[in-house]
């Protein structure tokens, strides 16, 4: 089947309280004017750009071989566990040295590690008619107790909002270019409901949106329980004109009822993406109708959406409260 895709779009950093030089940053461009972000409060942090189309996309082989030019990738360095239970104690991958984990150890309820993580807060849609308000509180963000962090979506008035839910970002915490940043999660499902796994370069503040760059490493509409999608959006490619692929578990399985793993390699020039271990999706310059603007530190992000353009809103058959779990977030180098 084909999917539609309306693709994670920017942040536009604004009068964050976060530490770091986003702070200062402008509103980036948005790709569209007539879909652009609304103006911000003083306490809204961010904001991504519209969706502004549905573009239609080949549904990537989970098994798909490592095509000619490619650099290797360790076939037997997958997951350390590729089953349901968690991984705290893995991590070694030959071929690459670990420069960044978090395994997201610690008491039940307490928020995740403040020296890697920033919470972006606030409403407004984000750009994208987004309907959560995201908070920096437990209720929306923590440790489970087992190895997990948990971002929790709510149905709650807040602030002028129906939802609430967490956003968090390694910005001014850890920015890298280059190396394997990789998660594992086991994300919500239900029509309305977005989760994602992502990059943004850490010159947002400065060079605006596009132009940053952004490497969506796993993201996911709750109404397409059995698909994930893998993007990129720069200069002249971003919105709905973004360039990815989406990708199937066997037997057209739910993400949902189990842990995966979601990974990109990132390379001078190239850009590969993984599901589990298996190559799925390979990007260098050549595939782009712009610049390739991926040669420069980028943050990670972890969030979960409510609403928007590209997922719909709930309707009455989401549940809530709905979880993004998160086992892991893992970046090497290669050595
Ligand atoms: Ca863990």
């Amino acid at each position: 089947m084909a999917t539609s895709l309306w693709f994670l779009g920017c942040v536009a950093l604004a009068g964050c309280g976060d530490a770091g030089a986003l702070d200062a940053a402008e509103p980036a461009d948005t790709p569209d004017a007539s879909t652009s972000a609304p103006e911000l409060d003083a306490s809204a942090s961010a904001r991504r750009d519209a969706r502004v189309d549905k573009p239609t996309r080949e549904i990537a082989d989970a098994g798909a071989k490592l095509p000619d030019g490619a650099l290797p990738h360790q076939p037997d360095a997958g997951p350390a566990d590729a089953g349901s239970a968690g991984d705290s104690q893995g991590g070694e991958r030959p071929g690459f040295q670990l420069i960044f984990r978090d395994e997201f150890d610690g008491p039940s309820g307490t928020l995740p590690d403040a020296t890697k993580w920033v919470f972006e807060t606030g409403g407004g849609g984000f750009g994208n008619n987004e309907l959560e308000h995201y908070t920096a509180r437990p209720e929306n963000a923590s440790l489970d107790g087992q190895g997990k962090l948990v971002i929790t979506a709510r149905a709650e008035s807040f602030m002028g909002s129906k939802y609430t839910s967490a956003r968090l970002k390694t910005a001014g915490k850890f920015e890298h270019a280059y190396g394997r940043y990789e998660a594992r999660l086991r994300i919500p499902t239900g029509r309305g409901i977005w989760p994602a796994f992502w990059m943004l370069g850490a010159d947002i503040g400065t060079t605006g949106w596009p132009a940053c760059g952004e490497i969506d490493i796993m993201e996911n509409i709750g109404s397409e329980p059995t698909l994930v999608h893998g993007t990129l959006h720069g200069p002249g490619y971003s919105g709905g004109n973004s360039i990815g692929k989406s990708v199937e578990l066997p037997d057209k399985a739910r993400f949902t009822d189990d842990f995966h793993e979601f990974a990109v390699e990132w390379e001078v020039d190239v850009v590969r993406w993984y599901m589990d271990g298996k190559l799925y999706q390979t990007r260098t310059p050549k595939d782009l109708p712009g610049k390739w603007v991926y040669d420069h530190p980028h943050f990670l992000l972890l969030n979960l959406a409510v609403g928007g353009q590209w997922p719909g809103n709930p309707d009455g058959t989401t549940v809530f409260p709905q979880q993004l779990t998160v086992d892991y977030v893992r970046v090497y180098e290669r050595i």
